[in-house]
């Protein structure tokens, strides 16, 4: 049985699919995932599919349960149908913590989300409208630390920026070694760049809040009008939330891209370690503190409070590095 490598599959997969290969059963990525049914992609062709019992039954967790980009274990059925058997194990995976939306004996429970899986490079993108925000940007890139993906940054609408560079210069500043583009997506021919990214087989992720324009990023990829865009709401600069489920989709040259909807709630899902990445800077400072548990308050000897004082560390940046270590420490400790 073959299966396309333009899909994604790689030695990694096959492995864990050896097992499977004499029951006659499909190596599939889940495609596309609506509320109540997947699309599948595999030998066999494109299948609407369900989950077995027997995979919500051995699944510990809802992490556990296939999401957009997994591969599978399916069976397939007559009339494109088909039933999903097993997981196979992840490269990556794009998670955040889900709180409070079940609640077991009274207390809110602790939920990993996992968003979007076996992804190799994530773009997040940014307007540079009124959704502008650093703080935001630091959170993804947070989130992107512990999903084993790569990050690039696209900032995009740079029309509607009175000095889109210096605002990159902003986001080069907190982004350490990611690298930050400046775009314009509703004009096709500004994209050009993004194609150094793309391979075959390689799955990127648009990831951002509504509005900021990646199903129109999307669209400029592909070359055609596929995914429906909609004008952010006058009132308060935000998107209406017009992609509603999660899709693959292959690019005409290769490679893969995955459009998202845009993103409320970014509760970070993940462990202290996460902030070595995305808070190199401060995490180096603190290594050179007279004591090792220094809580960069009032300590003598504090490394990251003189380097505060002499402004070569900015103050929104110290208390966003708290506020997501408070954050990290807190879920650590409930789970
Ligand atoms: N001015 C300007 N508008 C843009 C640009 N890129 C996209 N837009 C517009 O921004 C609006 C939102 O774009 P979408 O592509 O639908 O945004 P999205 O991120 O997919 O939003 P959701 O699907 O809701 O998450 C549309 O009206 C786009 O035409 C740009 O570079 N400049
Ligand atoms: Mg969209
Ligand atoms: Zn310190």
């Amino acid at each position: 049985m073959m299966i396309p490598e333009e899909w994604g599959w790689s030695p990694y997969f096959a492995e864990a699919f050896k097992p499977w290969e004499k029951s006659g059963y499909q190596a599939a990525r889940v495609i596309r995932g609506e509320k109540n049914y997947f699309r599948v992609y595999c030998p066999a062709g494109d299948l609407t599919v369900r989950f077995a019992g027997k995979i919500r039954h051995n699944a510990i967790d809802r992490a556990g349960l296939p999401v957009v980009g997994d591969w599978v274990v399916v069976e397939p059925q007559p009339g494109e149908r088909g039933i999903i058997h097993a997981l196979l194990p992840r490269k990556s995976s794009f998670s955040r913590n889900l709180p409070g939306h079940r609640k077991s004996r009274g207390k809110q429970r602790l939920e990993q989300q996992v968003i979007a899986a076996n992804i190799d490079l994530i773009f997040i993108v940014s307007g540079l409208d009124r959704d502008f925000n650093l703080r935001r940007i630091e959170r993804y890139l947070t989130l992107v630390g512990s999903s084993g993906a790569d990050a690039v940054i696209l900032l995009n609408k740079t029309d509607l920026c009175e000095d889109p560079a210096e605002c990159k210069a902003q986001v080069e500043e907190i982004a350490e070694s990611v690298p930050v583009h400046l775009c314009m997506a509703r004009d096709t021919d500004q994209l050009e760049f993004i194609f150094r990214y793309v391979e075959q087989g390689k799955t990127i992720a648009l990831l951002g809040s509504s509005g900021v324009g990646k199903s129109t990023i999307l669209n400029g990829l592909l070359g055609e009008q596929r995914q429906k865009v909609a004008e952010v709401s006058h009132s308060d600069g935000k998107g209406r939330h017009t992609t509603t489920h999660r899709e693959l989709f292959l690019l005409p040259e290769g490679g893969i891209v995955m459009d998202n909807p845009g993103m409320r709630e970014l509760h970070l899902w993940g462990g202290e370690d996460d902030l070595l990445e995305s808070f190199n800077d401060i995490e180096e400072l603190a290594l050179q503190c007279k004591f090792s548990d220094c809580r960069h308050q009032t300590e003598p000897g504090c490394a990251v409070t003189a380097a505060l004082a002499a402004g070569a560390l900015k103050q929104e940046r110290l208390s966003s590095y708290r506020k997501l270590k408070d954050e990290l420490v807190s879920l650590t400790r409930r789970r």
